[in-house]
């Protein structure tokens, strides 16, 4: 029987991972980040549901989603919203799973626009710069918290 089951929200523009900016963002897909994310979760009995969205609306509405349909919980690259969702952040706040936040480059040595984060007031833990395996940190914190 399966364990649990994480969301993994991706905002905008990350559809388009793999194809523009490598020295930022590395090689890598978005279907290969998801896909080694199932891989990982399944060998743990763990159930995974990915969705990326350029919508705000789209991401709050996966949120309110994950409330009620069992999600232990959520890690989220919200991208560019980070900076600028209050929204989000209210959404987030009304989970009651944990919450990762995962950024794939070191948001703290680029722009200051990129310092400040309104999800990290609710994320349980925030990975920045550690590229696509930050995903891999953040379920492994998911794993390890249900762990008994
Ligand atoms: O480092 C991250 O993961 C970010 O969340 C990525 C966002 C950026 O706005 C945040 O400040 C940090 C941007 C996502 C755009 O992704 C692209 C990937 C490849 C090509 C173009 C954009």
């Amino acid at each position: 029987m399966s364990q649990g089951k994480v969301l993994v929200l991706h905002g905008p523009n990350l559809n388009l991972l793999g194809s523009r900016q490598p020295e930022i963002y590395g090689r890598e897909t978005l279907d290969d980040v998801n896909n080694a994310l199932r891989e990982t979760a399944a060998g743990h009995d763990w159930g995974i549901d990915c969705f990326q969205s350029n919508h705000e609306g789209a991401l709050i509405d996966a949120i309110h989603a994950a409330r009620l349909d069992g999600t232990r919980a959520i890690i989220i690259n919200p991208a560019a919203y980070t900076h600028t969702s209050v929204a989000l952040l209210d959404a987030l706040n009304a989970f009651e799973g944990r919450v990762y936040e995962v950024h794939i480059s070191n948001v703290h040595q680029r722009e200051a626009f990129r310092h400040h984060s309104y999800v990290s007031l609710r994320a349980d833990g925030v990975i920045a710069g550690l590229g696509t395996q930050g995903y891999q940190a953040a379920l492994a914190a998911v794993l390890a918290a249900a762990t008994p």
